[in-house]
């Protein structure tokens, strides 16, 4: 059977595209997840997409994650620089797990500057815009298939 991987998204990441385009630029979530798929179809493996808002439904998904699949890309957004829960989560679940940030995380705000998430994942990659996510994606294939 095909390996899958899930897409997580955290919060306001579905308005990608619509405002702050001088830092996220002008490219949508579903563009985003678009070009994942093709990637995915590419190298003969499944994909799924989850964004949420709420921390909890995050914390939620990823403990359920290792019944369904290999692997976990993540943007985890706003909560990156305040989440335990999500940094537990990814702790607890057993699968290799990559970060990801459209904008260069360490050039911005002071507050920005730390990532609580990041210890709990495999690698982190930041500030290539919507690459990111491609970048993570290939990074997290070679380690789920090494
Ligand atoms: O650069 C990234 O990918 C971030 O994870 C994006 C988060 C931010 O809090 C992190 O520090 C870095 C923010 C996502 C919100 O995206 C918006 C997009 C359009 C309009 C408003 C927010």
């Amino acid at each position: 059977m095909a390996k899958k991987i899930l897409i997580l998204n955290g919060p306001n990441l579905n308005l990608l595209g619509t405002r702050e385009k001088q830092i996220y630029g002008e490219v949508s979530l579903s563009k985003i997840n678009e070009d994942l798929k093709r990637l995915a179809q590419e190298k003969g493996v499944e994909i799924a997409f989850f964004q949420s808002n709420h921390e909890g439904e995050i914390v939620d998904k990823i403990g359920e994650a290792s019944k369904e699949f290999s692997g976990i890309l993540i943007n985890p957004a706003a909560y990156t620089h305040t989440s335990i829960a999500i940094r537990d989560a990814l702790l607890a679940v057993n699968l290799p797990c990559v970060e990801v940030h459209i904008s260069n995380i360490y050039k911005r705000e002071e507050f920005r500057h730390h990532s609580m998430t990041a210890p709990a994942c495999a690698g982190q990659v930041t500030g290539f815009g919507k690459e990111s996510y491609i970048l993570g994606f290939l990074g997290l294939l070679n380690l789920i298939n090494s």
